[in-house]
This record gives C-alpha cells, structure tokens and sequence, in this order.
C-alpha cells in the first residue's frame, strides 16, 4: 500500500515510523510512505498555512490552498486512484471493521488537519473523513499515525503468523483472553493450572470462556454488536 501524508509537521512521523514493526514493514515494502510538508504548497512571504476566520472569532483555520495544489502534484489524475481521508473529530468513528475495509485499499492520502480547525472547503477535497474517538486533539497527525498503524498490521506479510492477527481481540468481536508468561508464580499471584496443564484443548475452552467473560463484563456492547 502506499500512503501519501499531507502535515504541516513532518517531524512527528518521524519516530513513530521509524520503528518496530512499521519501520520493518516499510523494509518489506509492503507500505510505502511519502510524507509531504504542506508548507512547499504556500507561496506567501510567511509561508502561512493558516488565516484568521471570516466572521471573526478565536483562533486560526487551515488554508484550503496548499492541501487543494498538493493533491493536484500528488495525484494528478486520480479517476479512482488514491483514497483522500481526512482526519478529523467529526468523521466516520474508525473501528476495526473500518480498518480491516482500508486496509484493503491500494493507495491512501491522508490530511492532517490543524489549528483551531480547518477551512470547509477541505473537506469537500476528501473522500472520506475519519476520526479516531470522541475527543479532540491538537492535530490530525497522531490520528493519522494511528490509521497507519492498524492498517499496516492487517497487510499480508507484516505480521509473523496470520494466527495472532485472527485469534485476537475484536476480530472475533471479543476482547483478548487473559495470557501469562513466566514466572508461573508472581508474588503468589499464580498462572491458572489449565495453562500449565498441557491440555490444549481444555485450555482453548478455557480461554473461550474467559474472552466471553472478560467483554460481557467490560464491553456489553461488543456482544450485542456480534448479536
Ligand atoms: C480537523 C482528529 C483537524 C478539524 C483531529 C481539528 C481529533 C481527531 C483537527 C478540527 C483532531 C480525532 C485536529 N482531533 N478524534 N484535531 O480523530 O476541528
């Protein structure tokens, strides 16, 4: 997959790319990222990417320019090319299934929104506009590194084995069965003697039981959501 970043802080890509399995993943080729600084699309003295609101009020918006001639230089004919998503609070809310849909995707173009907020008419420029929760946060950057991230892992190749994409959490709409490592005992908080049993098939249902335990408890509404 490629992915296209249009950021007025390329530098925040930087360690969060740079690392682990992202990093490898990029090694493989199986993502490959461009990031592009949206200030080499302002052509003002200041360089500015961002203007006082019409109808005045607090706080700076985001040009509609340097996004709209980026777009044009970085796909420049895109009948049902690359997909546009813009990260902002009042997007699509993204979930795994949502993932697991973009993750299919060959190329993304991804608009980091920042400031107080961004000029209307970016939005008409997207495809799609994702947010990542019900909160707000400074800037699209980290949403965007969050998008890449749970794609990326759903790509063939980038995980070890295809098992621990499928046995975990939320892709059988339940949260993760609890798991141990050693010592088998911690302070007297000792592992559950199924674990240590050897029995493979008594500890599959054990943990069955505990993933459907653990999400009715905490996630009620995962379980009705898998109906
Ligand atoms: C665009 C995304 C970007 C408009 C972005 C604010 C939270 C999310 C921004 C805007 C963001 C999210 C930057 N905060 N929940 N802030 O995905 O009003």
């Amino acid at each position: 997959m490629r992915i296209d970043i249009l950021t007025l802080f390329p530098k925040m890509f930087e360690s969060v790319l740079g690392e682990s399995i992202l990093k490898r993943a990029q090694g493989k080729g199986a993502i490959n990222i461009k990031i592009h600084d949206l200030r080499d699309w302002t052509f003002d003295n200041h360089r500015s990417a961002d203007d006082k609101p019409f109808g005045g009020g607090p706080g700076m918006v985001m040009k509609v320019e340097p996004v709209s001639l980026a777009l044009k230089d970085i796909a420049p004919a895109r009948p049902k090319g690359a997909k546009v998503i813009l990260l902002t609070p009042q997007g699509k809310r993204l979930d795994q299934e949502l993932v697991k849909c973009i993750s299919k995707e060959k190329e993304l173009i991804l608009i980091c929104g920042h400031y107080e907020g961004i000029d209307e008419r970016i939005r008409l420029l997207a495809d799609e506009e994702i947010s990542i929760g019900d909160y707000i946060l400074t800037c699209g950057e980290i949403p965007a590194m969050v998008l890449i991230d749970s794609v990326t892992r759903l790509i063939p190749g980038v995980l070890g084995s295809k098992d621990s994409v499928t046995q975990e959490s939320f892709e059988n709409g339940l949260l993760e069965y609890p798991q141990y490592t050693r010592p088998a005992d911690f302070e007297g908080m000792r592992v559950p003697d199924i674990l240590l049993s050897g029995d493979h098939k008594k500890i599959e249902e054990w943990r069955g039981k505990e993933a459907l335990k653990r999400t009715g408890k905490r996630r009620p509404d995962l379980l009705k959501k898998k109906g």
